[in-house]
């Protein structure tokens, strides 16, 4: 493919740049995903957001994770979207129906009805490293803690329905990776009803067609929403009547690591220790459960079909989350290290930058331009990042740091980026793409 002739902003114009564009979303209340294709608040682009607001101020960063957890349902669920007044974007607040359905949704703000993967602890602990001492992150380690510590809490009260530390997503949303091909079988056993009220799209006012998902996905997200109104989004009713039903092993990994790391949290800021050991015990179970699932066949990890009872073993970059939360065996995990660095992944040598895209282009379902079915997204890998450079991989995390810069330096923040030409998609100025950039040009 033909590379677009790109611009190239240095560091300090970038970081100008990143900063222009977070201050553009902020729309008094809440910093939005994106200007136009999301402008509301979701639950785990507001995490990585308030990493890149701590590097500007340190309080405006406290007051975005204050904002998303003020909407925290009573029974301790973050919900996946926190609704501004903006109507240009569906499912928007009446189609969820949550505050009208449930009781422990809040009436306002209004939220959507189901979650996001549980990145928050990590934002946490990377505010504390950057502005601790702060007033603010005082504030926000006395009170935010024993709100994350009952998100997590939901998670495995709700989410872990065999109870083997495997946790459940019941939306493809849920994932974060909405349309990857990880998804593609448990979504052929979804199937609309002829009651499923109709609807417009309004992100194919934005976004091209196929950078999207498409209508028939679509159909598909909007019938399980409908499944969910039925039963109220009562959480356990969902987990039994739901057409989907998916233990995600990289949602698995993401809560093994921030359960760690809110743990450790809670040690430095004198939070109970019986909650402390909790968390440490859930950690220890979810890695478990992250490892059983690896395939030495393919040195991936593998998603868990819930409702057919069958491994999935589609390869996507989530099969390599074990490198995120730890639990395999040396000599698994290092081989697994190799591949995600080697020619099928970030080695590739057709790859306009050298980090692991969503699919791998040598895999025949590899599709560059549709969202998460091969693009690459710098925010998946800063976690990667991050983990690593907790690991002890420095050199790797540091290689991606220089990969992922030289990717955005066209100063787009592209929502993801086509992982050939380096070409943005999707939306631009995406938030969580303008926070990486200057979380790594710190
Ligand atoms: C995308 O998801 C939303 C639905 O939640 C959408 O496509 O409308 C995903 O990339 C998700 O991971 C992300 O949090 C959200 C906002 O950036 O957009």
């Amino acid at each position: 493919p033909v590379r677009p002739a790109r611009r190239r902003f240095d560091s300090v114009q970038l970081a100008a740049r990143a900063a222009w564009t977070l201050g553009g979303n902020d729309n008094g209340t809440m910093i939005t995903a994106a200007p136009r294709l999301y402008p509301h608040m979701w639950s785990w682009d507001t995490a990585f957001i308030s990493i890149g607001l701590a590097h500007l101020n340190v309080d405006r960063a406290v007051r975005e994770l204050e904002t998303l957890f003020a909407a925290q349902w009573r029974d301790g669920m973050l919900p996946h979207i926190v609704f501004s007044e903006d109507g240009g974007y569906f499912p928007g607040p009446q189609r969820w129906g949550a505050a009208e359905l449930n009781a422990d949704a809040p009436d306002s703000p209004r939220t959507s009805g189901i979650c996001q993967p549980p990145v928050h602890a990590i934002a946490l602990r990377r505010i504390v490293d950057i502005g601790g001492g702060s007033p603010a992150v005082d504030r926000l380690l006395t009170d935010g803690w024993p709100k994350l510590y009952r998100w997590h809490e939901w998670l495995v009260r709700h989410r872990d329905p065999h109870g083997t530390g495997l946790l459940a997503i019941t939306h493809g949303w849920e994932s974060g990776m909405d349309n990857s091909p990880r998804w593609d079988l448990p979504y052929a056993a979804v199937i609309p009803g002829p009651d499923l009220p109709p609807y417009e799209r309004l992100d194919r006012r934005v976004a091209a067609a196929a950078e999207r998902p498409s209508d028939a996905e679509y159909d598909r997200y909007l019938w399980l929403v409908e499944q969910m109104r039925k039963v109220r989004y009562d959480a356990d009713q969902v987990v039994r009547t739901s057409s989907f039903l998916v233990g995600d092993v990289f949602v698995t990994a993401l809560f093994a690591l921030a359960s760690e790391v809110l743990a450790t949290l809670g040690e430095q800021s004198g939070q109970p220790s019986w909650r402390i050991r909790q968390l440490r015990g859930w950690a220890r179970r979810s890695r478990v459960a992250v490892a059983s699932a690896y395939d030495p066949a393919t040195g991936l990890a593998r998603d868990y079909d819930l409702r057919a009872g069958t491994w999935l073993s589609t390869a996507t970059l989530a099969g390599f989350a074990p490198l995120l939360c730890g639990g395999l065996p040396a000599a698994d995990e290092n081989r697994m290290l190799a591949t995600i660095l080697g020619p099928d992944w970030a080695g590739h040598p057709d790859l306009f930058a050298a980090i692991p895209p969503s699919v791998s282009p040598n895999d025949p379902a590899f599709r560059a331009r549709e969202y998460w079915r091969g693009p690459v997204w710098p925010v998946i890998a800063w976690l990667f990042g991050w983990a690593f450079e907790h690991h002890g991989w420095t050199a790797e995390a540091a290689r991606l740091r220089t990969e992922c810069l030289r990717l955005v330096e066209d100063g787009t923040f592209g929502e993801y980026y086509h992982p050939l030409t380096g070409e943005p998609l999707g939306s631009q100025q995406q938030s969580w793409t303008a926070t990486v950039a200057l979380d790594w040009l710190h």
